[in-house]
Parts: structure tokens; C-alpha cells; sequence
């Protein structure tokens, strides 16, 4: 079993020194091994399990050489919506699952990709300046590769700063408000019972669903000039809402905001995007 895992760790550390080589892994302060793949390696810390299905090693192991954009995530809310971006955007990338079920996401690895250990990560091997770069917070990563791909982030300023905008707002706000209320309805539900913390980010999470609904208000999309990276970000939020915990959080008082994330889904690389890395679960 610790074979297996020191073997995935390497692998990991292989395709993060395939793709950027030493020069640029030092620059992202990523120290890598010269030694033999067999060789063994002190690379797995304790209580960090790994997945040790052929096919998590098999992906790790083609992708050696890729020069595509390397995904490290798992389809949660926050990672569904880099799924659905690179899907969108037409960007060839490799996807790597790191299972948070499993603590991948703290294992020495990732944290030089994401050093707060969170999900999703990216590594370019072809960043803005030539050199690789990795991206991590969801919302970092939904610019970058609209930036990257020239698509869905208005050329037009207004646009593109309401985009912007509405990008922070869900990250903000709906993110950590739908992720609190998760937590303490969800999985602190023995732990906790005091009903205030859920109370109070139940009634957040409405509080914000009920600004998106006004935002809808005479529009398809969230900015007035089509789909885009704000859409992107806040409706996997919506459908795991609805998957978890609709009647807790009223959604049918929010119609509008049902038919737009519906819509969204509607759209064949959005769907598409929300299933990459899933694990067929709820997240
Ligand atoms: N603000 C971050 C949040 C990322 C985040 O919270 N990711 C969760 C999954 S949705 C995670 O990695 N959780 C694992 C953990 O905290 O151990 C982003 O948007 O990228």
C-alpha cells in the first residue's frame, strides 16, 4: 500500500517535471527528482491516502509529456466550474483527479501546485510569458483561461467589469456562504446543535439567491452580452443546491433563477464540463 502510494506520488511529481522542466519547476519553487522512477522516494506524508485505482496511476502516467493544461481537481462546485470553462473554451487539457475524500489535496504534491491545499489547480506549461504557470482559486482560473482563450469575458469594459464583478461576487459570497451552510446542515449536523450557524448561512444563502433572482430580472445570461465566466461560476453552486438541500433553501421561491441555471446546464459543453473528475457522487 505505501509502495503504491510513494509510486503515485512520483507519478504526480513526474508529469509536474515533464511538463515544466527544472529551470521553470524552480521558478514555481517545485524541486524535482533526477533519480529513477523505481527508485523510492520520501514523497508521501502521513495520513495522506491515495487513490490507488489503475486508472488514477494510468492518467497520471500518459499525461508525462502532455504540453496540455494540466487539471488537479475533483467535480465539487468550485471544480465543476473549471471543468465547464475548458470545456467551453475549446482548451485541450489533461484532468487529474485529486480526491478530497481521500486528503489528496494535502499531499506534498498538490501543495506545490495549490499551497492552500484546496481544489481546483491548474499548471499551464505554456503561461502568458512562454514559461509554465500554475493557477489555483477558482475564480483566478476562470479569468486566466478566459484570458487565455480570448472567450466569455467581454472585450467591451462594462461588460467585462460586471463580469469580473459578478465573479467575485459568487466567489465571495456564495461560495463560502453555501459552503458553510452545507457544512452545518450536512456533514457538522451531530456535531453541532445549536441551530444558530446553519440559521445564519441558511438565511445568507437565500439572502444571495435572492440578489441573483433580482439580477435575472430582463436577462438570459448574468451580463447583458452573453454567457460567461460569471455564469460559469455561480450555477454548479445552484445545482448542488438544488441536489442537497432544495427544500432548506426555498429555491422554488426563485424562479429565475432555476430557468438560468437550467439553461446554462442546457448548454452541451457546460454539461459536459460539470462531469469531468466526478466520481458520481453529490460533492
Ligand atoms: N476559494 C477556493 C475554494 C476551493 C475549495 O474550497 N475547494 C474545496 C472543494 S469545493 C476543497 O478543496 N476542499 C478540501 C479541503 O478543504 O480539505 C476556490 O474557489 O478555488
Amino acid at each position: 500500500m505505501a509502495a503504491a502510494g510513494v509510486m503515485r506520488a512520483k507519478c504526480l511529481e513526474r508529469v509536474v517535471a515533464s511538463n515544466l522542466g527544472n529551470v521553470d519547476a524552480a521558478r514555481l519553487g517545485i524541486s524535482l527528482s533526477t533519480r529513477g522512477f523505481h527508485q523510492s522516494l520520501p514523497l508521501v506524508s502521513k495520513g495522506y491516502k491515495v487513490n490507488h485505482s489503475s486508472s488514477a496511476r494510468r492518467s497520471v502516467i500518459i499525461t508525462m509529456a502532455s504540453k496540455k493544461i494540466q487539471l488537479y481537481s475533483m467535480a465539487t462546485p468550485n471544480g465543476q466550474k473549471v471543468g465547464v470553462a475548458l470545456e467551453e473554451m475549446g482548451l485541450e487539457y489533461d484532468p487529474h483527479l485529486i480526491n478530497i475524500r481521500e486528503n489528496q489535496n494535502y499531499s506534498p504534491e498538490f501543495t506545490k501546485i495549490n499551497p492552500n491545499a484546496k481544489i481546483p489547480a491548474i499548471v499551464d506549461p505554456d503561461g502568458p510569458d512562454g514559461h509554465p504557470i500554475a493557477v489555483f482559486e477558482s475564480g483566478a482560473i476562470l479569468l486566466y483561461l478566459a484570458e487565455k482563450s480570448g472567450k466569455f469575458l467581454s472585450p467591451n469594459p462594462r461588460h467585462r467589469w460586471e463580469t469580473i464583478q459578478w465573479v467575485m461576487f459568487q466567489m465571495a459570497g456564495v461560495g463560502p456562504m453555501f459552503g458553510q451552510f452545507a457544512h452545518f446542515y450536512r456533514t457538522a449536523k451531530d456535531k453541532c446543535l445549536d441551530p444558530y450557524p446553519t440559521e445564519r448561512y441558511r438565511t445568507e444563502a437565500m439572502r444571495l439567491l435572492a440578489v441573483v433572482e433580482k439580477r435575472l430580472e430582463g436577462r438570459e445570461f448574468l451580463i447583458d452580452d452573453g454567457y460567461s465566466i460569471a455564469d460559469m461560476s455561480l450555477f454548479p453552486w445552484i445545482r448542488f443546491a438544488r441536489a442537497l438541500f432544495p427544500e432548506k433553501l426555498e429555491l422554488d421561491k426563485f424562479p429565475l433563477v432555476n430557468a438560468w441555471a437550467a439553461r446554462c446546464f442546457a448548454r452541451p459543453a457546460s454539461a459536459k464540463g460539470t462531469e469531468v473528475l466526478s466520481l458520481g457522487l453529490p460533492a
